[in-house]
């Protein structure tokens, strides 16, 4: 066997020095400001190195053993390993590793599932829902009839008495549960009766929090959903890319929908990467990890509340947490570039019943994967707090932001990611 042909980094900066420049800045601006996107991590060197690899190079339409192409003995080995290595993890019964992404997964559901014109039961993307779940600029919105639901008004979570209503209501053919800015967990048990009773398949997308589902740190959407979407790069800490985990009846209508139905050669490289990816979150480190990811989150969202915010729903319970900042008379956007200028990197974000335009928001949304992957814990989150709070506070002001920044540089070093 030949030794190992991965990224060659010297090739690179003399072959294009331009885009080798880019990838050392953008190694730099991870290492040192904060990253507290909620959909962010830093992936393992080991998914890097699969990522990087010659297999990026094989095509591979079909699936293990069904292949389109010659030469794919290879990546078959990968790609099954991957499917028994997810289906292993979630107790699942049927697993597709080839989404490109969390929407092209989710294209896939809707193929499976549905016809142009069927109606849909989702979250509402303003109260924290996904583009794919419905919004009028998404194929979702434009080619199915969805209705969304949203949360309660008194305590910010989502509202089963009024899903249930409309799902009797309506009639979906689907129900979809799962979203990209919840601080709370879901019902899972609730909706699948709600489906029940209305003859609605049950999807969840479970982007955000599968990473927490393979932690073992909270409840599993797999035993009662008909089919699970999700991204593999979120608290899952893998590649960029999609996954879908389903009932067995539904296996050969998933892995239709995704190849031929929805995408042609699946991304070989990334493929594999899952599989590490997999492989990792089994780990007892790797459910140590998704504990601390939740510790850390309340401990955030505590500490931004004793800085004079609100965090919606009263805290978290998972890996994000919402605030609204309109106690600081910035708006959402306002507090995005302020904390950007010094150096903490996270992203407005609408709050629910927002009196402010999508573009605007009255709110910023924080996650702690990737800081809780440095290493950092409860006594950096209140430190993390302190920073946002100043930075939101004064960052308009270059100097002042410029004094903030060397504060997030201190601390980011102090937890070094990719050593050098
Ligand atoms: N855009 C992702 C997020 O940031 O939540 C969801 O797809």
């Amino acid at each position: 066997m030949s030794t190992f042909y991965g990224p060659d980094f010297q090739a690179l900066q003399s072959s294009d020095p331009q885009i080798a420049e880019v990838l050392l800045k953008e190694l730099d601006r991870q290492r040192m400001n904060l990253q507290l996107i909620a959909s962010e991590n830093f992936t393992s060197p080991a998914v890097l190195a699969t990522l990087g690899s010659t297999l990026s190079n094989k095509y591979a339409e079909g699936y293990p053993g069904k292949r389109y192409y010659g030469g794919c003995e290879e990546v078959d080995v990968a790609e099954e390993i991957g499917i028994a290595r997810a289906k292993e993890l979630f107790g699942a019964e049927h697993a597709n590793l080839q989404p490109h992404s969390g929407a092209s997964a989710n294209v896939a559901i809707y193929q499976a599932f549905t016809k142009p014109g069927d109606t849909v039961l989702a979250m509402s993307l303003a109260e924290g829902g996904h583009l794919t779940h419905g919004s009028k600029v998404n194929f979702s919105g434009k080619w199915f009839n969805v209705v969304s639901y949203g949360v309660r008004k008194d305590n910010e979570r989502i509202d089963y008495d009024e899903l249930e209503a409309l799902a009797h209501q309506h009639k979906p053919k689907m129900i979809c549960s799962g979203a990209t800015a919840y601080p709370s967990l879901i019902d899972f048990k609730r909706i699948r009766q709600i489906c029940d009773a209305v003859g609605a398949i049950m999807w969840v997308d479970a982007a955000h929090f599968i990473g927490l589902v393979a932690g073992k740190a909270i409840e599993s959407p797999v035993p009662y959903a008909d089919a699970v979407s999700f991204t593999t790069h979120k608290v899952l800490r893998g590649p960029r890319g999609g996954m879908i985990l389903s009932k067995a009846e539904h296996a050969a209508a998933i892995d239709k929908a995704v190849f031929p139905g929805m995408q042609g050669g699946p991304i070989m490289s990334a493929v594999a990467g899952k599989a590490v990816a997999l492989k990792e979150c089994a780990t007892s480190e790797y459910q140590d990890y998704a504990k601390k990811v939740i510790e850390n989150c309340k401990e955030l969202a505590a500490s931004l509340e004793n800085e004079g915010m609100r965090a919606v729903s009263g805290g978290t319970e998972t890996h994000l947490a919402l605030i609204d900042i309109r106690s600081t008379g910035v708006t959402g956007k306002e507090g995005d570039e302020r904390c950007s200028q010094s150096g903490i990197t996270l992203n407005k974000n609408a709050i629910p019943f927002d009196p402010e335009k999508p573009s605007i928001t009255s709110g910023i949304r924080v996650g702690t994967a990737a800081v809780t992957t440095a290493g950092m814990g409860r006594a950096e989150m209140k430190e993390i707090a302190s920073l946002i709070a100043r930075a939101i506070r004064d960052g308009a002001d270059r100097e002042k932001a410029a004094k903030i920044m060397q504060d997030v540089h201190s601390l980011t070093a102090q937890f070094p990611v990719y050593p050098r």
